[in-house]
């Protein structure tokens, strides 16, 4: 090294005089007049320093000495002033915008009796926050890659925000929260808890693909509408935490819980909406039930369809939000355990599996299945073969969709609702409905094709003739407002029945038609949606009963919807907030965000329970009573209040429809990164 510099000096090099003084024989090397100026005007001083008396040499050590401490320690104090200096102003910010948050309301209002009003009712003291551009108005350019995780700029400000709502509603537990680690959207990961990023046996495709955009753009704050929506998940939570914890369903009346599966459904189906909510801490605690609790070594039958969309669906999306790799290992686990529903004659799946024993049956009254369990089950295993590099999940699904693509018994692209295991032929042909038993088949024909990156041309053909077939069977307008409607065919007779869960059809209609197809498809979301708005805004309570019987003749002092005494539960379904939420995604138009506040508002109204929990109702014509039944169905946490979160949020990345498909149970699932 010393070497190196005496060449780099002899070389003339601008640090050479600097060089010199430490190697003396170098000054006789140096050239140039500038160079012998300085060196004489350095013995000078020096011939004067040796001149001094040692007494006079030390003070003047000393002072130099002395001098240097103070310059240090006036240099570290000005810096921590200045910390602290900018450090208030971003707290004073801070407060400022979060301050009136305190103001959340608890409304524990089982029985209600009060009719809804349409504006802002338990909620009216908190102040809307000035409306953010439309989101349609910001949106970049589409991007189909995975993003990278979470930048950490962003995370501070989730972080930051999410702290001051728990400092607002649980002070006392800020501090041990701010101990923990960290991980992305608020959850909080202990070190002795952490697990590793996904295994090195995953190859390159199936990284996590954590939710966060990777532009550098201004933080979205979370507005009052989600944070009522927050207040609402952790009423809810609160009652299954005290009374069903680790249970499939809470029954928040009689503070206890019912099975079905034994595998802590409700738990498993929420986990990915705290992490979308920001419960930190909900969402670690539920964590670590899932690493020490959940065991699928058991002797249990569980449904095919239901325990892939809410178990194997949640652990997937779950795995990919938190990039935490007991999510994958769990959802491996489900997924091997459901894979002898395939053997069978026909290849198409029994609608149920025993998980410890590994054996497989249908329904015992029937040999067939149905045809939307059969065919709603695809972008998970699909998913999980992409996660494992193991095909035989992939495989499996793939055989059914190309089964049922050259299949007879259609109508114009309408299936029937059943399938047989042994022949795989649709059987009870000849009825045709968008509701219960055939509804997610063509939601999952779009959403494959988009989660395969658009590629898959026969599941598009599927959905575009199906479509058509919709619009030439089953469209119908009711009176006297003139709603657009799907109602049923039964061997040649339309049947004006429509489902509550048809109301998926709007926000499926309005992401294929993001996704580049018909722009008509988009003008029937617009109507549709208004329809399904209608089946709440009509009935006294505001919320819609399960089915409605559309009038297709003006009566005079009759509504569009009639609802008979059998259909008029309803059992805090997601279908029509999920419409709302991709309407509002795709068109920026707050009505949307406005009607289902009001809905919000009316499931706080007349389902909520005050000791914890939100029920399913019997009545929703009767505001006075709505009798409560006594049972939260998992998917109020993982799918209503899911989407109404996303409904009311203006920022398009949080779950960026280009880059995230959602399972049928709101799971978001990363779409694939094109060839
Ligand atoms: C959920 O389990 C799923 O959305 C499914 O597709 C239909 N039924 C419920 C919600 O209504």
């Amino acid at each position: 090294m010393y070497s190196g510099a005496a060449a780099v000096a002899a070389a003339g090099s601008p640090r050479r005089d600097f060089i010199s003084v430490t190697l003396g024989p170098e000054e006789t090397v140096g050239v140039g007049g500038y160079n012998n100026s300085k060196a004489w005007r350095r013995r000078s001083c020096w011939r004067k320093w040796k001149q001094l008396s040692r007494l006079q040499r030390s003070i003047i050590l000393f002072l130099f000495a002395f001098l240097a401490v103070c310059g240090v320690i006036s240099y570290t104090s000005m810096g921590e002033t200045w910390k602290s200096i900018t450090n208030k102003s971003l707290d004073d910010q801070r407060t400022e915008q979060e301050i009136p948050r305190l103001k959340l309301a608890n409304p524990g209002l089982l029985p209600a009796p009060q009719k809804a009003d349409a504006s802002h009712g338990d909620y009216a003291e908190l102040s809307l926050q000035k409306p953010p551009k439309p989101p349609h108005v910001r949106r970049g350019p589409s991007n189909l890659q995975i993003k990278a995780p979470w930048r950490d700029t962003k995370l501070k400000t989730r972080h930051d925000t999410m702290r001051a709502v728990e400092e607002l509603v649980e002070a006392d537990k800020v501090e041990k929260t701010e101990k923990s680690i960290i991980s992305w959207r608020g959850a909080v990961i202990e070190p002795d808890q952490s697990t590793e990023p996904p295994s090195s046996k995953i190859t390159e495709p199936e990284k996590p693909s954590s939710v966060e955009a990777e532009d550098q753009k201004e933080p979205v704050p979370i507005n009052e509408r989600q944070l009522a929506v927050i207040e609402a998940f952790r009423h809810a939570w609160k009652g299954y935490k005290d009374f069903a914890w680790g249970h499939d369903e809470l029954k928040p009346l009689s503070k206890s819980y019912s099975e079905w599966f034994g595998l802590g459904l409700t738990l498993i189906d929420a986990l990915d909406t705290m992490w979308i909510l920001g419960l930190k801490e909900e969402f670690e605690e539920a964590r670590k039930w899932v690493a020490n609790d959940l065991v699928f070594d058991k002797n249990v039958d569980v449904n095919l369809f239901e325990s892939t969309i809410r178990i194997l669906g949640g652990l997937l999306s779950t795995y990919h939000l938190s990039g935490d790799s007991l999510f994958l290992e769990k959802a491996k686990d489900i997924g091997n355990r459901l894979m002898p529903a395939f053997k069978t004659p026909s290849k198409i799946p029994y609608s149920d599996v025993n998980i410890g024993r590994g054996t497989a049956h249908p329904p015992r009254w029937t040999s067939d299945s149905t045809v939307a369990e059969v065919t709603s089950i695809q972008l998970e295993f699909r998913e999980l073969s992409r996660l494992t590099g193991d095909e035989k999940f992939r495989k499996a699904v793939d055989e059914v969709m190309k089964h049922v693509h050259i299949l007879s018994g259609k109508n114009d692209g309408l299936v029937p609702m059943f399938i047989n295991t042994n022949s795989g032929q649709f059987t009870h042909l000849g009825v045709y409905t968008l509701g219960a038993r055939a509804d997610s088949y063509y939601e999952y024909l779009l959403k494959q094709w988009i989660q395969g990156g658009k590629k898959e041309n026969e599941l598009l053909e599927d959905y575009m003739r199906a479509i058509e077939g919709v619009k030439k069977h089953l469209l119908q307008r009711s009176e006297p407002k003139k709603l657009t409607f799907v109602g049923e065919l039964a061997h040649g007779h339309f049947s004006a029945k429509m489902d509550h869960l048809v109301c998926f059809l709007p926000g499926t209609l309005a992401l294929g038609a993001h996704n580049g197809l018909a722009a008509d498809h988009m003008k029937l979301a617009e109507t549709l949606i208004e329809t399904c708005y209608q089946m709440y805004a009509q009935v006294e309570t505001g919320l819609s009963p399960e089915i409605v019987h559309f009038n297709l003749h003006a009566q005079k002092g009759h509504k569009d919807v009639e609802i008979k005494p059998a259909d008029r539960h309803n059992l805090l379904r997601p279908e029509t907030v999920e419409s709302l939420f991709y309407m509002y995604r795709f068109t920026g138009d707050k009505k949307y965000q406005d009607w289902g506040w009001e809905i919000l508002q009316n499931f706080n109204r007349y389902t909520r329970v005050p000791t914890g929990g939100y029920t399913s109702i019997n009545n929703v014509q009767n505001p006075s009573n709505p009798e409560p039944r006594d049972k939260m169905e998992s998917f109020f946490l993982g799918e209503t209040l899911k989407y109404m979160f996303l409904l009311f949020s203006d920022d398009i990345d949080l779950i960026n429809l280009d880059k995230y498909v959602f399972n049928t149970e709101a799971h978001p699932l990363p779409i694939w990164v094109p060839a």
